[in-house]
This record gives structure tokens, sequence and C-alpha cells, in this order.
């Protein structure tokens, strides 16, 4: 009996020690947030889930031979004492996932959205969805037309949306980032993205035919390298020296910036 209960103690142990191991590093401090908000409901669930499993086999094995069942006596301080723990318990979970949907990155302020200003040193960038496919433009800068979004790693970035047909979506599984994008309204995500490198976005909003093909690459690129990158590409000295003073005229137009290249 005693081994066998130190050979159960140490399952438990060594799979809540599994389940704790902390998770890749996130990428962007959107899924910084998700991924903190996951383990610690983790962190409420596995206990939870292997308590009541144990009840359970405990029961079924204890009771198992029981051809006289009878019914159970009422118990009010056991009920009370259960009703306040999952009352507590859900608390818990809806407070931390609260604090989590309340935060600017997750749920950015309308406001922005709206064409408000951003902090002094945000990058804005306007993105236009079509069927099928993105086109991303940096209007402090005069850059128009990139098919892949550019970022600076390590500063805060709105990317304020809208579409030219139907809804679509822009969704980024690595930065935690996935936001609608609909004709005639603007939306916009606010994230920071930690590490330089190249990751995945998807469109998913079924959006026709060639939805499936609607991809687009989010590269980050350090500081200095995202200067030169947008000096590449067309911005002017003066536009990249007094950096995000120009913030405030994001809020134009996009279609005629984009009919003026190309
Ligand atoms: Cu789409």
């Amino acid at each position: 009996m005693g081994e066998r209960r130190v050979a159960v103690v140490g399952g438990i142990v060594a799979l809540v020690a599994a389940v704790a191991v902390e998770p890749a590093a996130a990428q962007s401090v959107n899924s910084r947030l998700i991924d903190q908000l996951n383990f610690q409901l983790l962190y409420v669930a596995i206990p939870l889930a292997l308590f009541v499993e144990l009840i359970l086999v405990y029961a079924v094995y204890r009771f198992r031979d029981n051809d006289d069942p009878l019914p159970t006596a009422d118990d009010p301080s056991l009920e009370i004492t259960w009703t306040v723990a999952t009352a507590i318990i859900l608390l818990f979970v809806g407070v931390a996932a609260y604090n989590v949907l309340a935060s600017p990155y997750i749920s950015p302020d309308p406001e922005i959205a709206a064409g408000e200003e951003v902090p002094e040193d945000a990058v804005v960038v306007r993105g236009l969805a079509y069927q099928w496919n993105w086109e991303f433009s940096y209007p402090e800068h005069g850059v128009t037309d990139r098919r892949e979004l550019v970022l600076p790693a390590n500063r805060d970035v709105y990317v304020r949306m809208t579409s030219k047909d139907v809804v679509h979506s822009l969704f980024v599984p690595d930065l935690g980032v996935k936001q609608d994008v609909f004709p005639g309204q603007t939306t916009v995500v606010h994230t920071r993205v930690f590490d330089p490198g190249v990751y995945q976005g998807f469109c998913t909003e079924l959006c026709g035919a060639g939805h499936s093909r609607m991809r687009t690459t989010v590269r980050v690129l350090p500081q200095d390298e995202y200067r030169d990158w947008l000096r590449d590409n067309g911005a002017s000295n003066a536009s990249l020296s007094n950096g995000t003073a120009a913030n405030s005229s994001v809020g134009g137009s996009n279609a005629s910036a984009n009919a003026s290249r190309t």
C-alpha cells in the first residue's frame, strides 16, 4: 500500500511539473498576456481536475460491491463549502480574464481606430485588405503598397486597417494578434513585438474563392534595420529624422496614397 501511494503521488507531481514548465518565451506583449492567462487558468484547472477524478476513482473502488445503496445524508456545511469554493474559483477566472481583456494591447481604444493621436513613440501603419491580399503603407514616411507588414522590434505599433470589399481578418498566431477588418470601417491592432523575425499571418474570415491563399508575412526588424528599410523604400530623411511627429496626420486617405504609386 505504501509503495502504491508513493507511485500515485509521484505520478501527480510529475504531471504537474510537466505542465508547469514555463512556455516558450512569448514573441509580443499580446501573446505574453494570453499565455500568462492560459497558465493561470491551467494552475486552477489541473488541481481541480485531479481532485474530481481522484474522488471519482475512490468512490468507484470503495463502493464497488455495494448491493444496498443508501441515499446521501444532508450535509449543509459541505454544500456551503463547495458553493463558496466554486464562487471563489469563478471569481478568480473572471478577474484574471478581464484583466487581460482590458489591456490596451488586447482591446485597443476605439478612438485610436477613429483617428485619435497615438503615443509619440508609436509606429502607425495603415493596412488595406482586399480579395485576396493585403497592402500596408506608412503614411508618415510616404511608403505605400507593401505586400508584407514590416515592423520595428520593441516599439509600440498600431495597424489601422480597413477593407476594400468584404470582411477579412488579420491573424498572426505567433504574435497573439487577431482582428477583423471591415469595409467602410477602421479597426486597429496594437502590439509590441520583442524579437526580430518573420511571422506568418492569415486571413481568418471566409472571404471568397481565394480566402485560403490570403496570407501575409510580418517581418520584424531591429530599429536601425527598420529605418534602413524605410529609407530604401522611399522615406525622406526628414520623415526619418523627425521620427514619429507626423503620426497625427495618418487619419487621411489611404486610397489616394495608394493611387499615387505605380
Ligand atoms: Cu480575407
